[in-house]
């Protein structure tokens, strides 16, 4: 998968090689290519951002560099590529739209700053390929680019070959929509904290009963929106 970023901060990505992406990227698997959109500036101060039109507080990331920034990621592009753009006006990213996104060829993230972008860059976009507008959830971060870090490993880790363990992949939780059950490892007394009894008695379907159960719970517990409505309720 080939993966292009557009940022003003392309600093922030570089974890990216340490992560466990790092490695997918080693294997050919994975093409990330940062870009700073200062550089498609064409003033001297390398301005990225200009007062908003019609008033209102904050300032509004420019047209022009984004527009430079996309025509050359274009320009050398395997195929029409997907663009994202993290807003908290997009539509919620889950794990239903990562392993979606994890099949495409070229995506293409746009991280804006500020207040957002001139919202005729996501037009033009849309003439280049198609165009998600992506929020991670209801709070506001600062710009796009943790939102895009996070993105990127969900939908990266999905593809075939960069995590290591494919069963791990099919038994995720928010795919089935429960969350997980609790794990433990050695010791089996730790600070006077015992490992439930069930997971040391060696019945496999006991074992899978106790954890679907736990996972019914905590669901209920933390999760309620994730089950299907109660009628006594
Ligand atoms: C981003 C930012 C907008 C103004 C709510 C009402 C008024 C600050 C680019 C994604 C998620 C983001 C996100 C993604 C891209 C950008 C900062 C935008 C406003 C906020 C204030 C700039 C934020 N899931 N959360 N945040 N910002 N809005």
């Amino acid at each position: 998968m080939r993966v292009d970023v557009v940022t003003i901060f392309p600093a922030f990505f570089d974890v990216l090689e340490v992560s466990l992406l790092g490695r997918a990227r080693g294997a050919g698997l994975l093409d990330v290519r940062v870009h700073d959109l200062r550089d498609h500036t064409t003033d001297r101060h390398r301005t990225v951002d200009d007062t908003p039109y019609g008033g209102g507080a904050g300032m509004v990331m420019k047209p022009e560099p984004w527009g430079l920034a996309l025509d050359g990621i274009v320009a050398d592009a395997p195929s029409r590529p997907t663009f994202i753009f993290p807003s908290p006006a997009g539509e919620l990213f889950t794990q239903a739209t990562a392993r979606e996104l994890s099949s495409a060829p070229h995506l293409v993230f746009g991280c804006g700053r500020y207040e957002g972008i001139d919202e005729r860059v996501f037009t033009y976009a849309s003439t280049l390929g198609d165009v998600r507008l992506m929020s991670l959830g209801d709070y506001v971060l600062n710009g796009g680019e943790v939102a895009s870090m996070a993105m990127i490993e969900a939908i990266g880790r999905l593809i075939p070959g960069v995590v290591g363990n494919p069963e791990s992949l099919v038994e995720e939780s928010h795919e089935d929509g429960l969350l997980e059950y609790p794990s433990y490892t050695k010791p089996a007394t730790w600070r006077d904290y015992e490992v439930p009894d069930v997971l040391l008695s060696g019945h496999h379907g006991r074992v899978a009963e106790w954890r679907h159960a736990q996972r019914v719970e905590r669901t209920r517990e933390r999760r309620p929106d994730l089950l299907p409505p109660d009628p006594t309720a």
